[in-house]
């Protein structure tokens, strides 16, 4: 008797697990479409730690001590903080969706939350931040999403205290915690809600388990059906890599983090990468220059992800000028040659240091981003399908040379750009047919 229970008990766990699955596929397949046409997001790390300069994920009880760091707040008044000019900024960047840092692992809430007197509203600038975000994000047509921390060092119930858990708490209850979590997810989504994605992370921490986030990822999808949440709701994230483990909750998308993600047209993916080094403002910081943010977003591209793109704005409220130039770079490089990224995929030739290509329809897109030194040409595998036109969106007239086993492509040294030359290529099927080609790093 008590081993057919046992069977009836799997059985019931299993139509439990695959019902959230199947849940999950039917009805964000839309959603997904939108996501991965869009191709370009606006990642902000923001909260009272700018003052401080320090990184938000990993300074509390580090480099910053404990009571300095959880009193900072009481002085962050951000009196320059425009929503509208935030999100125009992100649209003139090319960008279509922005995801706000709304509870980093510091315990921080950037809303008016009923749930917690550590808040935005408890601070001398006393204003949701949140609310003016999403409201700008609604007016002025991109979609709005939240980043969320599921750990909390500040939270005396959840159990670790400060990076690599080396303060740990004595009267803490995780199982209260995650109640206390749950009840903030339903505000943000009764508040703030409808979100394009609702992006996880702190995962990796020992207090948080499989079944919690089980419990999770089905609070979120009955809240909001169509809505994106990625890998980091679950435990199988491998490292910095951020692809799921086969078999272990992964929500809907990939997270490679600091690094451009592997090629990979079935799983969905997105890298988050930084503009300066930190993910929050420091004076300083190190700025990528307008070359590395355009290879990165078109290898990404490339490899068939996203790339959510860091900024921190500064305590003052504003975005550093430096910063926002370098943004309104990309915009302007993205308003020329958007047709090579928006809406196509990654491939058929697979990213290597040199190119990168994309695809839509009967089109090829070959981002040629480091010419050889020593030719004045590059030379590719032959494609399994015939080439009807070839031209350049950069402009020159390219010359198309076929052998038996590869293409050259050669056009004039002034079309040959620093950034990126885009050839076009016209074939007579659908370039979404062609099986993924190596190139070999020459
Ligand atoms: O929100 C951003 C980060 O704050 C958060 N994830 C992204 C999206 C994040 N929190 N922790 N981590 C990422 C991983 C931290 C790795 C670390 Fe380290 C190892 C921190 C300290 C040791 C690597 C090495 C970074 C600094 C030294």
């Amino acid at each position: 008797m008590k081993s057919v229970l046992k069977h009836y008990f799997l059985l019931w766990v299993c139509i439990i697990s695959t019902d959230v699955l199947v849940l999950a596929d039917d009805s964000i397949k839309s959603q997904l479409e939108w996501w991965r046409a869009s191709r370009f997001g606006m990642f902000i790390h923001w909260g009272p730690v700018s003052l401080s300069g320090h990184e938000i994920g990993w300074s509390r009880g580090d480099q910053v001590p404990i009571d300095i760091y959880d009193n900072l707040y009481k002085d962050f008044n951000p009196t320059n903080f425009n929503a509208e000019q935030w999100v125009k900024l992100a649209k003139n960047a090319g960008m279509k969706y922005l995801v706000f840092t709304s509870r980093h692992h510091d315990g921080f809430f950037m809303w008016d939350t009923e749930l917690s007197d550590y808040n935005i509203m408890h601070t001398p600038f006393k204003r949701d931040v949140l609310k003016e975000l999403a409201d700008a994000c609604k007016k002025h047509d991109l979609v709005f999403c939240i980043y969320f921390s599921i750990l909390d060092w500040k939270h005396p119930d959840y159990p670790l205290g400060s990076p690599g858990g080396r303060t740990k708490k004595p009267n803490s209850d995780m199982d209260r915690y995650y109640k206390f979590l749950e009840a903030q997810i339903k505000e943000l989504f009764r508040k703030y809600g409808p979100f394009g994605v609702v992006w996880f992370d702190g995962e990796w921490e020992a207090p948080w388990t499989d079944q919690y986030a089980t419990n999770l990822y089905r609070l979120v999808k009955s809240l909001q059906p169509t809505v994106l949440v990625n890998n980091r709701v679950g435990k199988g994230r491998q490292g910095m890599d951020g692809i799921t483990v086969p078999g272990q909750l992964g929500g809907d998308f990939d997270t490679p983090e600091q690094r451009i993600g592997r090629f990979n047209i079935d799983r969905p993916w997105e890298s988050c990468i930084t503009l300066c080094n930190q993910w929050s403002w420091k004076p300083n910081d190190q700025l990528k220059s307008l070359k590395e943010c355009i290879h990165t977003l078109v290898k990404t591209t490339g490899g068939d992800g996203n790339l959510l793109l860091n900024i921190g704005p500064m305590p003052t409220g504003e975005i550093e000028p430096r910063q926002a130039i370098r943004l309104l770079e990309i915009g302007d490089w993205l308003e020329k040659y958007g047709e090579s990224i928006y809406a196509t995929r990654g491939g058929p030739f697979k990213p290597n240091s040199f190119m990168a290509s994309t695809r839509k329809d009967n089109i090829i897109y070959l981002h040629i981003l480091n010419w050889p030194t020593n030719a004045d040409f590059i030379s590719i595998p032959k494609l399994p399908t015939k080439i009807t036109k070839i031209s350049a969106l950069t402009g020159g007239s390219p010359q198309l040379t076929e052998s038996v086993d590869s293409l050259k492509i050669q056009i004039g040294q002034q079309f040959r750009h620093t950034i990126d030359t885009i050839i076009k290529l016209q074939i007579n099927r659908s370039a979404l047919e062609i099986q993924p080609i190596d190139l070999p790093e020459k």
